[in-house]
């Protein structure tokens, strides 16, 4: 039996991640493609909740230790991620690994230690990049009171994204399956479809095995 495609979408707060998270798991139902959603962070989990309350400032933690706590919460949900794969079901994650590396790396700690801890994490088949301009996005009803939810925090992030774009287009770091970068200050019908262009060829199933983050 095929396993299902692992399909990650990333981007910058307001690039509209959850909203065509939303419509492609509905447009994936349509055709008869049984998908499962995941939102990282998973908030749930006791690590999620740590999470929470430092992004909602009610705690706060050293810049490692959160790094580290994000890192973490993958990989409690990594072997149910791949049970779900491999039960041939789609997975649709709303961000990973790449959120994590370029929030943290932002705030100044080294790229390559923040990479690290994912390393081996199943890599997903494609990354959607919603590409959009921090101006853009705050005009689209401002960000929230979350700690990261500034302009130039975002901008920060942005060009990190960048940098992963090219080294995973590169294959600088080994095999991470596809990245594909989409122009997320269209209307949402228009972003949709570009999306489903990418995915559509997905929908059949993935016959390769599952791929680890960062490792040959
Ligand atoms: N974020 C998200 C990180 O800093 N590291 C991570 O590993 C992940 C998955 O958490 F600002 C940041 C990105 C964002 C914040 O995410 C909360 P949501 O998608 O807005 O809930
Ligand atoms: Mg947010």
């Amino acid at each position: 039996m095929l396993r299902g495609a692992f399909i990650v979408i990333e981007g910058l707060d307001r690039s509209g991640k959850s909203t065509q998270a939303a419509m492609l798991v509905s447009r994936l139902e349509g055709a008869n493609v049984p998908v499962k959603l995941q939102k990282f962070p998973d908030r749930t989990t006791p690590i999620g909740k740590m999470i929470d309350a430092y992004l909602r400032s009610e705690s706060d933690l050293d810049d490692h230790t959160i790094h580290l706590l994000f890192s973490a919460n993958r990989w409690e949900l990594a072997a149910q991620l791949e049970e779900t794969l491999k039960a041939g079901i789609t997975v649709l994650c709303d961000r990973y690994a790449f959120s994590g590396i370029a929030f943290s790396a932002s705030k100044g700690l080294p790229y390559e230690w923040c990479r690290a801890p994912d390393r081996s994490l199943p890599a997903p088949d494609l990354t959607i990049f919603l590409d959009i301009a921090p101006e853009k996005a705050m005009e689209r009803g401002g960000y929230g009171d979350e700690r990261y939810e500034k302009e130039e925090m975002q901008r920060k992030v942005r060009e990190l994204f960048r940098r992963m774009e090219e080294e995973i287009t590169k294959d600088t770091h080994g095999v991470v399956g596809a990245w594909t970068t989409i122009d997320a200050s269209q209307d949402k019908e228009a972003v949709a479809q570009d999306i489903w262009q990418v995915v559509e060829p997905l929908t059949d199933g993935c016959s390769n095995v599952i791929r680890r983050l960062w490792q040959q």
